[in-house]
């Protein structure tokens, strides 16, 4: 069957990965295993692993040390280093969640110069991103939830986020801002699980033209919804504006396993419900956070961004190669498992 022509092509999709996706191996119990890369070593392994984008949060590019007259020129550096590996900034993410006035979720802290923090901070990031040439700010609301129900309002809380969303909005007219919702960890549980909470928040902003979101597969799954459906929803909102791919081996901690590894039928719906919907055609990068095994030697300790990318781009293959009459066949006389037996057969390459 020829290839549809709305469908997204290979060359339609381009990669990005942030720093903190090339790590020395620190988890929670145990200190790095592996020499962390200085920065230029990480965007040549980019560059030759086909990558075109790099994902950053502020202080990726500008660090907190770095005083506030050396900003511009810290930015400035990073962004010609970009441009000499032919890369570019897909996003910049204002971390919010290290500095001691966010131990309660800046932006939905009872406290005043917590929230004051926030929006410096989410302001500092807005100036990175123009300095880097990318208008896409990312917000990951890492701590806006509670450790106990009883310690914050929750409307209130909506609110706070709100406002947060709509002062960055009015602080640069170019930027778009894109919600990376997760339902839980670091906190217990967060204010807005998923995507469809910060959708209900964009239409609220005073431009929800420039409001979308970033939907990360493990996030998904550890809300114990479907990466893919999740991934539906925002298209058919036309706010699907970015993707953090990675696999999860369910309702853990957040594994940010290479793109593929756990559920290839999973991944498979993830990839068809992209090339269906022409994502990629309008600018849309495919973003992976994943991290290496704690175990993989320094010297291998790349491979899962080229494992995640190998996959994504043979399951793109899979898309346009899959017999869609034959699928289509199957949901109308509604054999369910015959259409199972049918994608699986796909997925073995059989
Ligand atoms: C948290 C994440 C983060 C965010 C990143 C950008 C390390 O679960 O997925 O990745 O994606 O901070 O907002
Ligand atoms: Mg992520």
């Amino acid at each position: 069957m020829p290839d549809n022509p709305s469908f997204s092509q290979v060359s339609d999709f381009k990669f990005s990965v942030g720093p903190w996706n090339l790590h020395p191996g620190a988890d929670p119990f145990g200190p790095p295993v592996r020499r962390e890369r200085k920065f230029a070593e990480k965007l040549k392994i980019y560059k030759d692993l086909g990558f075109d984008y790099v994902q950053f949060h502020d202080d990726d590019a500008v660090p907190d040390s770095v005083s506030t007259a050396e900003r511009v020129r810290t930015a400035k550096r990073v962004k010609r280093m970009l441009d000499d590996h032919g890369l570019q900034a897909e996003f910049v993410a204002p971390r919010l969640w290290e500095h001691p006035l966010t131990v309660d979720g800046p932006i939905t802290s009872n406290n005043p110069k917590a929230r004051q923090y926030a929006l410096d901070r989410g302001k500092r990031a807005v100036d990175v991103a123009r300095l880097l040439e990318t208008n896409r700010i990312v917000l990951w609301p890492a701590r806006e939830g509670t450790y106990i129900r009883e310690s914050k309002d929750a409307v209130q809380s909506f609110q706070y986020m709100l406002e947060f969303v709509n002062a960055l909005l009015d602080y640069d007219s170019n930027i778009r801002i894109l919600g990376e919702m997760k339902p839980n960890e670091p906190m217990d549980l967060m204010y807005m699980p998923s995507t469809g909470h910060f959708l209900s928040l964009c239409y609220k902003t005073k431009d929800p033209s420039r409001v979308g979101v970033l939907v990360e597969s493990a996030h998904c799954i550890l809300l114990g919804i479907d990466p893919s459906d999740e991934m539906a929803f925002a298209i058919w909102h036309g706010k699907l504006w970015g993707v953090h791919l990675n696999d999860q081996d369910g309702l853990k901690y957040d594994q940010d396993k290479a793109f593929g590894s756990v559920n290839l039928r999973r991944a498979f719906n993830t990839v068809d419900v992209l090339v269906r919907h022409g994502y990629g055609k309008n600018g849309e990068v495919v973003g992976l956070d994943v991290k290496a095994m704690r175990t993989q030697p320094f010297e291998k300790s790349y491979l899962h961004l080229k494992h995640s990318k190998d996959i994504f781009l043979a399951l793109v293959e899979v898309c346009h190669r899959i017999d869609r009459q034959e699928w289509q066949a199957y949901r109308e006389a509604q054999d369910y498992e015959g259409l199972e037996m049918f994608i699986v057969r796909n997925l073995m390459g059989l």
